[in-house]
């Protein structure tokens, strides 16, 4: 099943890598006055969607573009088709495709690519996590001076009054550096590497998240909501190592976000 995956993520890629040589900046198409989606992301999911049902007919899929088809055995598909659609849009090579199963609400299976890299990250409950043929594992550091890590601005796209802004101000100072890609499910991959020390982020979508969170899991990380409970890690993700997650959530439980 994960080499079916995979390769139709590398397949998704080869889709985004050609649709972003017909791309023009000034015909966009926009889901409300920041959010923009591209014909590449619609044709990536219909390509997704169609590949996986033939294959599992009985399974259900949930895709931010083309919305939900119900599952017949408790097994469901997560996908974004194009994680940074901004990165996308721009020829910034932070975006990804992230594809996650979710067996019966939790994710145990996830695959995140991203093309412009040619960085293909994958999971599976209880097996390890991967970039290529590598097993990766999340940083060993342990103190917020020592640490970069990285956010986004969903909230200010998505018009929310709760936004990062006063949070990025408490966090960043105690940090080494901070860094912005657009694209959720890199975060956490790059998490699950090793390369960033920890994410959080509000205002996300499970499909931002599923995939990249089964990854970090996998490769030892620890993934929450702000106040270090499961129900909800969308609406405000806390993701790092174990020593880093703690000092994550002790400074994020004071800010309410659910
Ligand atoms: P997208 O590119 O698939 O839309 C980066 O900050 C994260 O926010 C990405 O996962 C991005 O996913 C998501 N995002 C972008 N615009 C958003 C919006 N208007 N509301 C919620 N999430 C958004
Ligand atoms: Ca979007
Ligand atoms: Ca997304
Ligand atoms: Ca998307």
């Amino acid at each position: 099943m994960i080499s079916f995956i995979k390769n139709l993520a590398l397949e998704a890629g080869r889709l985004c890598l050609e649709g972003q040589k017909n791309l023009s900046l000034h015909d966009l198409e926009f889901k409300s006055e920041k959010d923009i989606v591209t014909e590449t992301d619609k044709k990536v999911e219909a390509f997704l969607v169609k590949a996986i049902l033939a294959r599992y007919p009985d399974h259900g899929v949930l895709g931010e573009e083309y919305g939900a088809v119900q599952t017949k055995s408790g097994l469901r598909w997560i996908i974004d088709p194009i994680d940074g659609t901004t990165s996308f849009v721009h020829r910034l090579p932070f975006y990804s495709i992230s594809i996650a199963l979710e067996k019966e609400g939790e994710p145990v299976l996830g695959v995140v690519y991203a093309p412009a890299l040619n960085q293909l990250f994958y999971a599976e409950k209880g097996k390890g996590a991967f970039v290529g043929d590598t097993a990766i594992h999340v940083s060993e550091t342990r103190e917020l001076d020592k640490a970069v890590m990285a956010t986004g601005f969903a909230c200010l796209r998505a018009g929310r009054q709760k936004n990062n802004l006063p949070i990025f101000n408490e966090i960043v100072p105690k940090l080494r550096d901070i860094r912005r890609f657009g694209s959720a499910a890199l975060d956490l991959c790059y998490t699950a590497l090793g390369s960033l020390d920890g994410f959080w982020e509000m205002n996300l979508n499970i499909y931002d998240i599923a995939a990249g969170t089964v990854i970090l899991k996998e490769a030892g990380g620890v993934v929450t909501d702000f106040t270090g409970g499961g129900q909800f890690p969308e609406k405000g993700i806390a993701a790092a190592n174990k020593a880093l997650h703690n000092e994550l959530v002790r400074i994020l439980t004071g800010f309410h976000v659910l």
